[in-house]
């Protein structure tokens, strides 16, 4: 695990299951534009949430790449589930930016909706198929970026899978963010 404190918010990495985060007031989903159950995060989600979640996305789909939606968590440990639809990697376009506005318009929401910790899977890392290196940097720039104007959310976590795909945020929130202690 590694941590930054960045701006007065906690930035850390963790290998893990994102829907294994019971500290964390809300987990945000890699979802698909209709919000309903897929596989990787959106499978793991949706499974450990229960069929109430879909319900609660039915009326909210279909949702736009870089757009998020927040809902209640159902049987998840946590409060709400923000819900953000990354790009397709080499088809939806300006693909950095898109997968940035995944990031800003989540912790925008988490703000919103009075939350203090907030945690992320690799958006778009997946069947998505963005590269891990530059999914990483636009994920860790954007949020560290964001960092300075959030009064309420005080804990980003990022909870990797893999890894592989571990070390590469690690050692991205590390260049970042500075050596640390
Ligand atoms: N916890 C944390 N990370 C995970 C987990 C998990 N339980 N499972 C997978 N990952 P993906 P996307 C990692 O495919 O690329 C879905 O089917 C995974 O290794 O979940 O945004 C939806 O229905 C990868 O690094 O999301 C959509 O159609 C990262 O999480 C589509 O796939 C994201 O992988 C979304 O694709």
């Amino acid at each position: 695990m590694t941590s930054r404190n960045v701006h007065g918010v906690t930035v850390e990495c963790v290998r893990g299951d994102i829907a294994d985060q019971p500290d964390m007031d809300a987990v945000v989903n890699a979802a698909n534009a209709e919000l309903r159950i897929g596989g990787g995060v959106a499978g793991a989600i949706h499974r450990a949430a229960g069929s109430g979640l879909e319900e609660e996305c039915r009326p909210l789909a279909p949702i736009r790449p870089g757009q998020a939606v927040i809902t209640g968590a159902h049987d998840l440990p946590n409060r709400h589930v923000i819900h953000c639809l990354g790009p397709v990697y080499g088809s939806d376009e300006p693909a950095d930016e898109l997968l940035a506005s995944c990031y800003r318009n989540a912790l925008s929401l988490a703000e919103q909706n009075g939350l203090r910790s907030v945690a992320f899977p690799a958006i778009s890392a997946g069947v998505f198929g963005y590269p891990i290196e530059p999914a990483a940097e636009i994920a860790l720039r954007t949020v560290i970026e964001e960092a300075e104007r959030l009064s309420g959310v005080g804990h980003v976590r990022f909870v990797l899978f893999g890894e592989g795909d571990f070390e590469v945020f690690d050692r991205t929130l590390r260049k970042l963010a500075g050596a640390g202690d």
